[in-house]
């Protein structure tokens, strides 16, 4: 079994109950979300080893979020609760036409505690893929250090690394996020990101800047997810496309996530890179198909029996 760490914050998600502006809006469903806890759920939904590292505050959301995950089947030896850093919250408006917005109140997030020396090298035990995401390094610059000492025990223990970029425009600006991530893509063996992602951050999606982008940082995995038009995958010097799962989306917020789960397991279980790109469109697919962050994301026999079109037996 494969063991995969990642470290981010997380969030109480504030679901409205009726759409229209948030003013409005006076009840709402209570959920949980953050893009690295949902990465961690799903890794650990297809029987990964799936270890989390966080802070939460010392408070009732605090409690829902660490019982959420343990739950889960993550590993939340090292999310502890801190006093006086309010646990964060998510919370969403939603329009009668469908188009959402994002309010977030996590700019004392408990993970403004963590410091370099919170992380250990025990942490990295059994561990085979760190997996790190942009949301973590736009909550505070600092948190650069901190990934920066996750990089250098992942190098010294030959761990595979993997970063998803994941924008978060609210949190800070382009500018700042493509300073940060040129600081790590030397230090990346997989990019997971998004087609319009990756086109802000290096200015264009041509494959041929792609495939030099790449070449220039020895990223030896670019995996390029383009949502209802499939992915595809850059490396050994070729490129790779896989149609995406025809469904019927109804929430696609934390299908990237998802999808990142599913390409590090099949790389783990040592797929054929179409098989890779595959079983991850499945992945980033099925979550789609449920409402909220992270519901949807698939138990392993769900992805296997979705990609091979099995019909479900209901009873
Ligand atoms: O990737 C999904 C996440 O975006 C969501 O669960 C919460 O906005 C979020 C974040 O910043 O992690």
């Amino acid at each position: 079994n494969y063991g995969i760490l990642t470290l981010g914050d997380a969030m109480i998600t504030l679901n409205p109950a009726s759409t229209g502006p948030l003013r409005f809006v006076s009840t709402f469903e209570r959920k949980v979300g953050g893009a690295e806890l949902n990465f961690a759920i799903g890794c650990a939904r297809l029987d990964l080893r799936s270890k989390w590292i966080s802070r939460l505050g010392k408070d009732e959301f605090g409690r829902v979020i660490y019982n959420f995950a343990k739950g889960e089947g993550v590993d939340v030896d090292d999310v502890a609760f801190v006093e006086g850093y309010p646990t964060s919250l998510n919370v969403k408006e939603i329009r009668e036409d469908g188009s959402g917005k994002t309010f977030y109140y996590r700019h004392q997030s408990p993970v403004l505690t963590l410091e370099p020396e919170d992380i250990k090298e025990e942490m990295f035990e059994d561990i085979d893929v760190v997996h790190l995401t942009g949301v973590f390094l736009a909550i505070h610059r600092k948190n650069m250090d901190i990934v920066q000492k996750v990089i250098a025990i992942a190098k010294e223990k030959e761990l595979l690394i993997s970063f998803d970029p994941n924008i978060r425009l609210k949190l800070w600006s382009l500018d700042e996020a493509r300073a940060a991530y040129q600081t790590l893509f030397p230090d990346i063996d997989i990019l997971l990101t998004g087609r319009d992602e990756i086109k802000s951050i290096i200015g264009s999606d041509k494959e041929e800047e792609l495939t030099s982008f790449a070449e220039r940082y020895s990223i030896s995995q670019l995996v390029i997810k383009d949502g209802a038009r499939g992915s595809a995958l850059y490396s050994n010097h070729q490129w790779l496309h896989q149609e995406a799962f025809p469904v019927n989306p109804v929430d696609t917020v934390g299908a990237g996530d998802g999808f990142d789960a599913g390409y590090l397991y099949a790389l783990l279980h040592g797929f054929e890179p179409e098989r890779r790109l595959e079983f991850a469109n499945a992945v980033g697919a099925l979550v789609t198909t449920v409402s909220g962050d992270n519901e949807g994301l698939p138990l392993l026999e769900e992805v296997f029996s979705f990609i091979n079109k099995e019909a479900v037996v209901e009873r």
